[in-house]
């Protein structure tokens, strides 16, 4: 055997073994778009889909028709044309005379027969040839339209036809709200957000059928919209937030913009005025209504509890009415929250007093009240809201009052409790909150509220340890998309084996919207089709 001769069989082995390798290579999975309806990762997961397996070809000869008129159905039209566009970069034409070219059109249709008894309620209907979404309302339409987003693969099949082709499986999906009230809260006040972070928010919670937005703008570290009868709070309190930062606020224009890019979205908008208690930055900027007996200042630590307004002051209720009228004047939505949390150092009957007569301004105002659990040893109405966060035993004492329940427990929902002991931010007085209990638990068995008295589920998201966007999708992705979930699909319908699956596939739409999801190692992120089907070339 000579040099020579090993050399070329080493050549010759390491051509074979780049061959085979090349080989392998072609059999990697090319992501194929399913044809089975029921295979597609929707999240949160319809009431009833039924598959008929083949696909509805949506290239460039689709176009998007839509009930006319001032119903909303064309604006719907619009978003969908427009969210395609950003994420196949296909240009959909809406409601334009018909042409040759159009082979295929999604029909978006104001229909009365969709009997599924709320408002958000939709059908879709795929065929080959068609998209047909039943509506009630525009709202309805507005909820089918972000399933029809998630149905469209994220890449082309290019190799089954000269141009490209987004495959949409065809089959029947009939789809309705468990809980009318699905939401987030964002906690403005320990660390400010601006209105862009805050339109970014909006947008994400909208794709997964989220339609409240509580906004906490008042608290001890900072006060975060514009009063105009009352310019102090801003100039001052606004002027610092956790840490010392330099804080913060919105402008009544701004709010204004946060609270119409929402309802674009068919998302309410709640603003939350917190108090009597955790009104450190108001008493800063006008020390008369300060309550506790000690000269306000600045505050930038993460304490609670310390701060009170003066109850039984008349010039206090004075400028809560200001505040009341201005924010409620510019609020689209039926709600206003008066917090009402943690009054430690308000007394008592003081606590009492001061909730019923707050409750008699938001009703002023056309408002419904509003407010932390605590708000329910109050003389309150029956009309009014409590919003159990704590205390079993208000939420019980809210429902003898005939009242319904806003459920939001800090042990399941409390986005800023951290993932686990390693987590870069969050707290973890109530628990901590991996992906997996933040999805495995039913609010409607939560304690012992009666169904009739659920208005729905909210997962709030306080600021005290995140400062930036990034920090705020670390906490908030993915286990917000956990609580759309557990607010849309009845309990049936919800596993965590499903459901962890389904979430894998989220990535490509979180990655693509640039959200800094926390990579839970729960999920088999990695192992996600991302909706696609693997085809075997043998
Ligand atoms: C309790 S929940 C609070 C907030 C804190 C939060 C931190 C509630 C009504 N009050 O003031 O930010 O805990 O997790």
């Amino acid at each position: 055997m000579t040099k020579n001769f090993l050399t070329r069989c080493l050549f010759l082995l390491a051509l074979a073994m780049a061959v085979i390798a090349c080989q392998k290579e072609e059999k990697k999975r090319i992501p194929m778009p399913t044809t089975d309806l029921s295979k597609v990762s929707l999240m949160p997961k319809p009431l009833k889909t039924v598959p008929t397996h083949s696909a509805f070809a949506l290239d460039q000869f689709t176009a998007i028709y839509t009930a006319k008129g001032d119903t909303g159905f064309e604006q719907v039209g619009k978003f969908l044309s427009k969210k395609l566009k950003s994420k196949i970069d296909l240009e959909i034409p809406v409601n334009q005379a018909t042409s040759n070219t159009v082979e295929r059109i999604i029909y978006i249709n104001q229909s009365d027969s969709v009997k599924l008894g709320t408002p958000e309620a939709y059908q879709l209907y795929i065929n080959q040839d068609s998209i047909i979404l039943n509506a009630n309302t525009a709202e309805g339409a507005f909820r089918g339209i972000q399933t029809l987003r998630q149905l469209v693969p994220e890449t082309s099949n290019d190799t089954l036809a000269e141009q490209s082709i987004w495959p949409v499986p065809t089959g029947k999906i009939t789809d309705s709200p468990n809980f009318a009230y699905r939401g987030s809260m964002l906690d403005v006040a320990r660390h400010f957000f601006s209105v862009e972070d805050v339109k970014k928010y909006i947008d994400l919670l909208s794709y997964y059928k989220i339609n409240v937005l509580h906004l906490h703008l008042s608290d001890d570290q900072g006060w975060r919209i514009e009063i105009k009868s009352w310019p102090k709070l801003t100039e001052v309190g606004g002027s610092t937030e956790v840490g010392g930062e330099a804080g913060g606020f919105y402008t009544q224009e701004d709010y204004k913009e946060i609270v119409r890019y929402a309802a674009e979205r068919y998302m309410t908008i709640i603003p939350e005025i917190d108090m009597p208690g955790h009104t450190n930055a108001a008493s800063v900027s006008y020390p008369f209504l300060n309550g506790n007996g000690k000269m306000p200042k600045l505050y930038e630590g993460t304490h609670v509890g310390f701060s009170t307004f003066d109850t039984r002051k008349d010039t206090v209720y004075a400028f809560v009415d200001d505040v009341v009228r201005e924010i409620s004047a510019i609020t689209s939505g039926p709600y206003f929250h008066i917090g009402g949390d943690e009054s430690h150092v308000t007394k008592k009957k003081d606590y009492i007093y001061f909730v019923n007569k707050v409750e008699k301004i938001v009703q002023k105002y056309g408002k419904r009240m509003i407010g932390w659990d605590e708000v329910a040893i109050a003389d309150i109405d029956s009309t009014s809201i409590s919003h159990w966060w704590s205390s079993e035993k208000n939420a019980k004492k809210a429902v003898e009052k005939g009242m319904q329940i806003i459920i939001s427990p800090a042990k399941k929902a409390y986005l800023d409790m951290s993932y686990d002991s390693l987590s870069k931010h969050g707290l973890h007085w109530a628990a901590y909150i991996p992906v997996d209990t933040a999805y495995v638990w039913s609010p409607e068995e939560y304690g012992e509220i009666p169904l009739e008295h659920i208005l729905g589920v909210e997962a709030p998201l306080w600021s005290e340890t995140i400062s930036n966007i990034d920090e705020l999708e670390y906490l908030a992705f993915p286990r917000v998309i956990g609580y759309s979930e557990l607010s849309w699909s009845i309990p049936k319908n919800r596993d965590w084996e499903d459901y962890k699956i389904r979430l894998a596939d989220q990535a490509p739409f979180l990655d693509r919207m640039n959200v800094k999801y926390y990579p839970s190692p729960l999920i088999d992120w990695k192992k996600s089709k991302f909706s696609y089907e693997k085809i075997d070339k043998d």
